[in-house]
């Protein structure tokens, strides 16, 4: 096991990999910005490093920083959490190169994910059900493009390989409007992610985000710890994820879950993934692989038992997974929802010192959270300050209890979402389950 883990992470997720370690008995090493002297986990970590002042780019996204930090301390890994550097390939190497356990996926599992052609070439060639397409990029030629546009049916949605997250994306519903849309995109695509290379998809209008956990250990091994329903969105950001998805059969869950598995034998993945599905009129189609543990990583460990950052951990020393496939049983239903540091009805970010901080508690809730009493929400970096996730024998209870939840919660002094969150959970739609990726910003009246 690794005896030292550098956490090249902030707030809730460094606290979490912190927890993680420690129950491990691995030595861990906060690095933090000149802004995040204060944070928790840098009080809880063994040894702490200042590895450059508040902005990202000098700290947090500083490799030169990071791996120096490693250097002093004597650590064996580094732990990138998710968002900074978590899906960056180029860091992944260097902190290998460096004489460092990348705690992930090897860079060019990174690099291939990273370029969204490369990653459903890959899951085609896996049997992994995709959205029908161009099958590869798109090239100059205007004829071809309008061919293919025809043989896939409108609308479609044109997206940069080098994007992800719905960044460098655009619908286009009828012939006329094609080729422009091609050009604007590849040039937005050039300009934010340094490539322009762009492809086709058929744009689905009404879909569900599915995605499916797995853990692999790059030795031939691999499971899958059922979905996640992350549909409640606005503008890109999750704001509530659920496990299981309503209405996904175990029959469904088995055959979706088993691809996702193959798929990580066929490309030798390492570490924890997430495969993202759209799913419309009970079909699953491929949009894109995740890299890194995800903030919602916490639902599915609650209806399976499994602590995935400890598995991370145990993957990345080198052990074979301890878990089969027949260890995975769903119990229950677990809701999560985001806490974010913004105005309730702006959504501006709201940091500031939070007078007063109340924690909730109860059967079956868990708050993922490094505010306490007199901590000061920085205003230099992302505004989601904690989550609370709740856990019941069925979804009914799951909700309920969340309510209870975040009835309780008191944080004073900056503005949060959790009166949002509470309109959400009494929000018909919801508790009926299944709403599609546009209602929450239709019920905001954003669509
Ligand atoms: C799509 C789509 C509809 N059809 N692709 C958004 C971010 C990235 N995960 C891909 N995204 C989408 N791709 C096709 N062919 C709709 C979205 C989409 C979306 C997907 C999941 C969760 C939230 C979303 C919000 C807007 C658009």
């Amino acid at each position: 096991m690794l005896e030292k883990v550098v956490i090249a992470n902030r707030g809730e997720i460094a606290l979490r990999i912190l927890r993680a370690c420690r129950e491990l008995g691995i030595k861990t090493v906060a690095i933090h910005s000149e802004a995040d002297r204060d944070l928790k986990h840098v009080r809880l970590a063994n040894e702490s490093v200042c590895i450059g002042p508040a902005p990202s780019l000098q700290s947090y996204l500083n490799i030169p920083a990071i791996i120096s930090a490693a250097e002093v301390t004597d650590a064996i890994g580094i732990h990138p959490g998710y968002g900074f550097l978590s899906e960056n390939a180029d860091f992944a190497e260097r902190v290998e190169d460096s004489g460092f356990v990348f705690i992930g996926p090897k860079a060019e599992s990174i690099r291939i994910m990273g370029d969204k052609v490369a990653a459903i070439e890959a899951m085609q060639k896996a049997g992994v059900p995709c959205v029908p397409g161009s099958d590869g990029e798109l090239g100059e030629d205007g004829d071809t493009n309008i061919k293919i546009a025809r043989k896939i049916g409108y609308p479609i949605i044109i997206k940069a390989a080098g994007g992800g997250g719905g960044r460098g994306m655009r619908v286009v519903h009828s012939e006329a409007a094609l080729l422009n849309a091609i050009s604007l995109t590849k040039a937005e695509a050039g300009a934010a992610f340094n490539n322009d290379t762009v492809y086709m998809e058929k744009y689905l209008e009404h879909p569900r985000h599915v995605e499916i956990q797995v853990l692999s250990d790059g030795q031939g091994n691999a499971i899958h710890l059922g979905e996640r329903d992350c549909s409640m969105q606005r503008r890109n950001q999750k704001v509530v994820e659920e496990a299981p998805a309503p209405g996904i059969t175990e029959e469904q869950r088995a055959k979706i879950g088993s691809v996702c598995v193959e798929a990580c034998k066929l490309i030798n993945y390492r570490g924890a993934g997430t495969f993202e599905f759209l799913y419309e009129n009970g079909e699953f189609y491929f949009i894109e692989m995740n890299t890194r543990v995800q903030v919602e990583h916490p639902v599915t460990e609650m209806v399976t038992g499994v602590d995935i950052v400890k598995e991370q951990l145990y993957i990345a020393s080198g052990h074979p997974l301890r878990l089969t496939q027949e260890d995975i049983v769903i119990r229950g239903h677990a809701v999560e929802c985001r806490i974010n540091a913004e105005h309730s009805e702006t959504f501006m970010p709201s940091p500031g010192k939070v007078t007063a901080y109340h924690a909730p508690g109860g059967p079956g809730i868990r708050m993922e959270t490094h505010l306490y009493s007199g901590y000061s929400v920085p205003p230099h970096y992302d505004s989601m300050i904690g989550k609370v996730i709740a856990h019941g024998d069925n979804r009914n209870t799951a909700i309920a209890r969340m309510q209870g939840a975040l009835s309780e919660i008191v944080i004073e002094g900056i503005d949060t979402n959790i009166a949002l969150q509470m309109d959400i959970m009494k929000d018909a739609a919801f508790q009926a389950g299944g709403a599609d990726i546009h209602y929450l910003e239709k019920k905001l009246g954003l669509a």
